[in-house]
This record gives C-alpha cells, sequence and structure tokens, in this order.
C-alpha cells in the first residue's frame, strides 16, 4: 500500500508549499519565500497552527491583509515572477481586504497565492460571525467576491480536495501567460481537519517555466514586416523584464537601430542612455518616443498589453499605413491591434528575429532622427530636473535630487498620483528592475507594502519610494512592518496639500479641482478651500517607528537623502511641493470622458476640447 501522512488540510497544504520550486534557463529555486498575513478565529487554528510547527517557512505579519498581497506583488516583481508569497487571512473582513490585492496581481499579471479563511463546510453552526446569509443558497459567501480577479479560484470542502486543487495552482501561477492570483478558499473547520495525505503530494516538485517558441510561418511574416518598414519602433512592455529579455533588446536594438520606447511596466528594458532607448511613451511619454509612435509604420509590441496609457486612448499611432507586430506570451495579448502576433518568450523571439535580419539596419536619416530627438528630450529632463522653482521646489526638482542621489541599480518604486506620469517620462532608470511602477492597477497604497517586498526579493539594492501625501494616508502602516522585520526602505513623501493629479485633471476638464484639496471646510463656501489640514506627516511617520527628516529646500533636501541612505531602518523625507507647477503632457492624450450636457460653461468648454481630441482615436483593424 502506498504510503500516507497524517496531517491536517493546513499541515497538508504547507507541506505541499515547501516542497514546489521554479526551473527557467537551467536555475532551480523554490517558488515560495514563506507566508504574510493576519490571523483571525477563521485561520489562527488551522493554517496558524500549521506555520507554528513548521518554522522553516517564515511567517511575517502585517497591518492590513491587503498590504500583505501588495507585499507579495511586489516581490514577484522584483523577482520576475520567478518566486512570490502566499498570503492568509481569517475570514470575512480580512478576506475581502484582500480583493484589493488580487485585483493588482491578477492586472499586473503577478503570481500570489490567496488563503482566505471561509465559513464552516459543515454549516451545523451557520450563521457564524462575519457570514453573509443568503436566501437562495448556503453555497455562496464573500469569497466568491475573488473569482473575477483570481485566475484560479477553489473552495476547499474536504481535506482531500486539495491533493487536486494544488497542482492547479502551481500550473496557474508559473504559466508565464496565466499567472495572477490564484485563491484558495478554505472553511475553518476544513483546515483543522485531519485526513491520510499520500506522502507522494509532498515530494520535491520543480516546475519549469516555460520559454514559448514563436510559430515559424508568423516569424517569418514579422520579419518581412520589418524588412520593409521605414519606420519601425519597437514598444516594449513588462514581457520584456520578465522574460529577462533586456540584454537581448540590447543588442537587437544595437543590431537594426531600431529604436525602443518603453510602456510603465517596459520602463528599463534598455538603459536610458542606450542608443536605442526613446523612453516613455503614451499619454505619460516624452517628446521623443510619442512622435516616433506618430510617425512608426510599423510596431512591433514586445510583451505590452496596450494599455489606454500606452496607446494614448489610441492615438499614439497615427501614421495611416501603421502595421503592428506583437511578441508575447500571452495570446490575449499578441492577437490585439490586428498585428501578426507571435506568441512567443520575449527573449526567445529577439534571438530568433535577431538570426533572421543579418545585415538589415534602419535607414540612415531615421537612425539620426532617433538620434535628434533623444538629445533634446535629454536636455528638457534636465530643465526640469533643475527648475529653480521658489519658494517651494516643484516635483520634477525631487524628482532630479533623488535620481542624482540614487546609485545605478537602486529601485525606484511608486504607484499612484501624479508620480508615475512624472517618472515615466524622467526617471533615467540605469539597470533591469531599477523603475518599478505599479501601473496595472495604479493603486494608492501599494508604495509602502509594495516596497518592502521589492526590498526583500533583493536586499542589496536600495528602494527609494516615491508617493504622496494622499496616498501616504491610504496606507502608512506597514511602516511598524518595516521596523518589526528590520528592512530598509527610503520613502520619499510629497506634501502638497491633496490630489494634485486628480485636481489637475478635474481643472483640465472644468470642475475646478473640486473635493481634492486638504483643506478645511469653510462655513462660508461649504466648500473645502479653508487653510490647509494641519496634518504632521513626519510626526504621524515618526510614531510608527521611521526615522523621519523634513526638507524645506533643495540643499535639505539633498542633504536629507544622504542621511536616508546612510541610515539602517526605514526612513521617512518629508518634502513640501507646489502643487500648480507641474510636468507637463508632451503631444499625448488620454480619453476621461467629459459631462456632455452642464449647467456649467467651463465643463461645457472643456467637452469641447474633449470632443476635438477624440478624432484623433483610431481603431486598428
Ligand atoms: C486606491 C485608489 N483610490 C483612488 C485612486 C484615484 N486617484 C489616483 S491619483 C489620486 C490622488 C493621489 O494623491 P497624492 O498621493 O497626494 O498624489 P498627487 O495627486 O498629489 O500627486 C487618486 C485619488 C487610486 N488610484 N487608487
Ligand atoms: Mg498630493
Amino acid at each position: 500500500m502506498a504510503s500516507t501522512r497524517r496531517l491536517t488540510t493546513a499541515q497538508a497544504i504547507l507541506a505541499f508549499l515547501k516542497n514546489q520550486h521554479v526551473e527557467r534557463d537551467g536555475k532551480t529555486q523554490p517558488f515560495f519565500a514563506g507566508m504574510l498575513g493576519i490571523f483571525g478565529h477563521g485561520n489562527v487554528a488551522g493554517i496558524g497552527q500549521a506555520l507554528q510547527q513548521n518554522p522553516d517557512f517564515p511567517y511575517i505579519m502585517v497591518r492590513n491583509e491587503q498590504a500583505a498581497v501588495h507585499m507579495a506583488a511586489g516581490f514577484a516583481k522584483m523577482s520576475n515572477r520567478l518566486r512570490t508569497w502566499v498570503c492568509t487571512s481569517s475570514i470575512g473582513p480580512g478576506a475581502t481586504n484582500m480583493i484589493t490585492g488580487a485585483a493588482l496581481a491578477t492586472i499586473n499579471r503577478l503570481p500570489v497565492l490567496l488563503l482566505p479563511g471561509d465559513i464552516f463546510a459543515r454549516r451545523n453552526v451557520a450563521p457564524v460571525l462575519q457570514q453573509l446569509e443568503s436566501s437562495s443558497t448556503q453555497d455562496i459567501g464573500v469569497n466568491d467576491c475573488f473569482k473575477p480577479v483570481s485566475r484560479y479560484w477553489d473552495r476547499i470542502c474536504r481535506p482531500e480536495q486539495v491533493i487536486t486543487a494544488l497542482p492547479e495552482v502551481m500550473r496557474v501561477l508559473t504559466s508565464p501567460a496565466d499567472t495572477g492570483a490564484a485563491t484558495l478558499a478554505l472553511p475553518q473547520d476544513v483546515q483543522a481537519e485531519a485526513y491520510d495525505f499520500p506522502e507522494e503530494l509532498f515530494r520535491k516538485r520543480v516546475w519549469l517555466i516555460r520559454r514559448p517558441q514563436p510559430d515559424a510561418v508568423s516569424l517569418g511574416r514579422a520579419v518581412e514586416a520589418i524588412r520593409g518598414s521605414r519606420r519601425p519602433l519597437i514598444i516594449a512592455g513588462g514581457g520584456v523584464l520578465y522574460s529577462e529579455a533586456t540584454e537581448a533588446l540590447a543588442r537587437f536594438a544595437m543590431q537594426t537601430g531600431i529604436p525602443v520606447a518603453e510602456t510603465q511596466a517596459g520602463k528599463g528594458s534598455l538603459a536610458y542612455d542606450h542608443p536605442q532607448c526613446a523612453g516613455a511613451v503614451g499619454a505619460t511619454g516624452n517628446s521623443a518616443a510619442n512622435r516616433l509612435a506618430r510617425d512608426a509604420d510599423l510596431v512591433i509590441g514586445l510583451g505590452t498589453r496596450y494599455s489606454d496609457f500606452t496607446t494614448g486612448s489610441m492615438t499614439a499611432f497615427q501614421n495611416p499605413e501603421v502595421r503592428f507586430v506583437n511578441i508575447n506570451v500571452a495570446e490575449i495579448d499578441a492577437y490585439k491591434v490586428s498585428a501578426v502576433p507571435l506568441v512567443s518568450d520575449a527573449r526567445v523571439a529577439l534571438e530568433a528575429m535577431a538570426v533572421a535580419l543579418p545585415g538589415y539596419h534602419v535607414a540612415a536619416d531615421y537612425a539620426a532622427a532617433v538620434a535628434g530627438l533623444k538629445v533634446a528630450w535629454e536636455q528638457e529632463v534636465d530643465r526640469l530636473f533643475h527648475l529653480g522653482n521658489r519658494p517651494l521646489l516643484s516635483q520634477s526638482e525631487v524628482i532630479g535630487a533623488m535620481w542624482e542621489a540614487s546609485g545605478p541599480r537602486d529601485v525606484l518604486l511608486s504607484a499612484a498620483g501624479s508620480h508615475p506620469g512624472d517618472l515615466h517620462k524622467l526617471w533615467r532608470t540605469r539597470s533591469p528592475n531599477g523603475y518599478h511602477l505599479e501601473y496595472g492597477y495604479s493603486c494608492m497604497g501599494y508604495e509602502i507594502p509594495g516596497a518592502l517586498g521589492a526590498k526583500l526579493a533583493d536586499p542589496s539594492r536600495e528602494v527609494f519610494v516615491f508617493l504622496g501625501d494622499g496616498t501616504y494616508l491610504m496606507m502608512p502602516t506597514e511602516i511598524v512592518t518595516a521596523v518589526q522585520e528590520g528592512i530598509k526602505i527610503i520613502i520619499v513623501l510629497v506634501d502638497n496639500h491633496g490630489f494634485a493629479s486628480i485636481g489637475g485633471l478635474s481643472e483640465s476638464l472644468g470642475s475646478g479641482g473640486f473635493g481634492t484639496r486638504f483643506r478645511r471646510r469653510s462655513a462660508a463656501s461649504g466648500q473645502l478651500d479653508g487653510e490647509y489640514l494641519p496634518v504632521d506627516y513626519e510626526a504621524n511617520a515618526r510614531s510608527l517607528g521611521a526615522y523621519t527628516l523634513k526638507a524645506n529646500d533643495l540643499g535639505q533636501l539633498k542633504a536629507a537623502l544622504e542621511k536616508a541612505k546612510a541610515a539602517d531602518r526605514t526612513t521617512v523625507i518629508v518634502v513640501e511641493t507646489e502643487r500648480e507647477v507641474r510636468v507637463p503632457g508632451y503631444e499625448s492624450w488620454w480619453d476621461v470622458a467629459v459631462a456632455e450636457v452642464s449647467e456649467m460653461p467651463a465643463v461645457r468648454q472643456a467637452r469641447e476640447c474633449y470632443e476635438e481630441g477624440r478624432e484623433k482615436e483610431r481603431y486598428h483593424l
């Protein structure tokens, strides 16, 4: 008879997870670094008990379950999806707190494993604390809300179901095309129930992260399209980094002279000073990449999913003859914009194309135009880095100071507010994964836990977090976790008294920044136009355990950055900036629908501009 091991469901899950490894390019490593979470009655006696008796599987307590998922996602992103963490929660609110994190991970295609506690499978004691009841079925609960935001979802109602569920979880998490959040809802009674599990379930397994080869006919057509083009442009997305294709891309761009524009997830695919690096493209793009995109006759989408920020809401490509070649592990992306689809790993496809294009190089006039655009753009970055705005600094000067203080391997991390747009344009990335933007979900609150995850993934790199006052207030609390675990990150907090980004957007749409300022409500107007709210961000961060510094001018900011680098713990630098001094847009458009009818003249005017802007939106059929 085959041997078995008598374990609780929770113990069996842990025993399985500890033995999962991944392999790529001949290197093998454990897939899970450990578990993050918060205990409640829905997991403390099941998963919690199993964790306690498995000290070789690290457990980190966090302050908010959403943050646990962000931490796992930040870790997975920094690890190029080759490693991640598991997240455990109690039932009810602890579980639903993870839904935002699940959506973020799935949209960014980052592997995370979520184990929300669930209501009793036995049912005889229902309704239990925090149970959602339904008059039409007993087979529903709050964890069903994870379904649309998970790439794999299952509820374990009997212990032996994990024997077939866990391999499915691993298949999805290690799939280059299908990865995202995997959710196993674990009823609290089932977590604690014992079963004789087959010993084989716990053997070491190594999951190969595949590098799919392109179809030969499609490859031939892609090569033909490149040979026939006069103004080709590569758009590098996150897939370049995840596939570790940056060196192959640098060689391919050098060999062919084809310029490379970058999406938020793809920024850092090339070092900023690589001769073919045109930098940020799209709604938050720069003047060089956006002009190249406008006139390109062939766009090669490399590991990109063509979000609206990349395509300028489908206005970025204005050449009537433009055609597309897409290289992507995910079929859904390869087929977008009617492209020649290469359903393939980015590195494999680049290497195959390099071999198939001997002697090919873009024409000298195009190469010269690329070089000229690049020089002009770098001058604009220098201008914005040294704007000299007084009395308050501009945000671009803060970015300049951070860039000058950072080293070539350091990591810049951000997610929401005006920061992603400014950074996409201005940050001069010098090494792969040196630019870490969560811009699939652009989730305020990702920054601090995401940075803790990134730092855990590679402790040898300094992580600079750039965030706003609004974002800080949404989730400052993982600073406590940073102190608990002795993890050091540097947080630069920009205080501009509210939502400069959405406020600016609101103003441009005729709504005057309504509801976006951190000011007292004044009795006279009934609006938020009284004095600034007296939030002391420095005192707040210090109270959570951070080392804090305040910078009132450029000299103080530079000194604070040096002190932060020398510090041995998480440091928060607070710097007040001028809200109204913004980094402009560069020949780009983003579709945000304006009210078609309004009592307000400013809105009617904004609607006219909006309709004009929309005229450039194209289908690529
Ligand atoms: C969780 C979440 N809620 C709301 C938004 C919409 N949103 C995008 S930016 C922003 C304001 C961010 O304010 P702050 O961090 O101060 O940055 P600033 O706009 O001042 O640059 C808001 C509310 C979001 N991205 N994420
Ligand atoms: Mg702000």
